[in-house]
């Protein structure tokens, strides 16, 4: 039994044993809060990275329009992203860029007024070449996602 895990048990709190380098982490970071506490809050967030239900509420890209990876025709007028979970719209932001940076979407980025999961922005006229899909969405829950895809216009 090392240092952490003596102090854990002495202090009264679940009999929980520390990886070990989870204890040499705290021990060597002299931090003046207590320890079984410390040890107790990166318990709670391994226990929720561990979850598959924490991992699941995160919102991502279950499809999109164009899809990823595809080429379509010049008509295009907007990029839309159907997600897996409800977006917070203030806090979610989808742009699409030419090959030299330049922002060929009409910022307005939009959530679905009928369906949160849906995201989506118009396009100005694109030439043919191709485009990227730059996304970041916060989900209802708060959690935080992001990512990037390209598309190609035929000529
Ligand atoms: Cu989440």
């Amino acid at each position: 039994m090392n240092l952490l895990t003596r102090q854990v048990a002495l202090a009264g709190a679940s009999p929980l044993v520390a990886p070990p380098a989870f204890a040499h982490a705290v021990a060597g970071a002299r931090v003046f809060l207590p320890t079984h506490r410390i040890t107790l809050v990166i318990f709670a967030a391994a226990a929720l990275l561990a979850s598959p239900g924490a991992v699941l509420a995160h919102s991502f890209p279950r499809t999109a329009e164009p899809a990823a990876g595809s080429t379509v025709p010049s008509a295009l007028t907007a990029v839309m992203i159907n997600f897996t979970e409800a977006l917070e719209p203030h806090f979610s932001g989808l742009q699409v860029f030419d090959t030299q940076g330049h922002q060929v979407d009409k910022k307005d980025a939009h959530v679905d007024p009928h369906d949160s999961k849906r995201f989506s922005v118009d396009l100005t006229s694109l030439t043919a070449g191709t485009y990227k899909v730059v996304w970041h969405a916060t989900s209802v829950d708060t959690h935080k996602t992001q990512g990037s895809y390209t598309f190609t216009v035929a000529p």
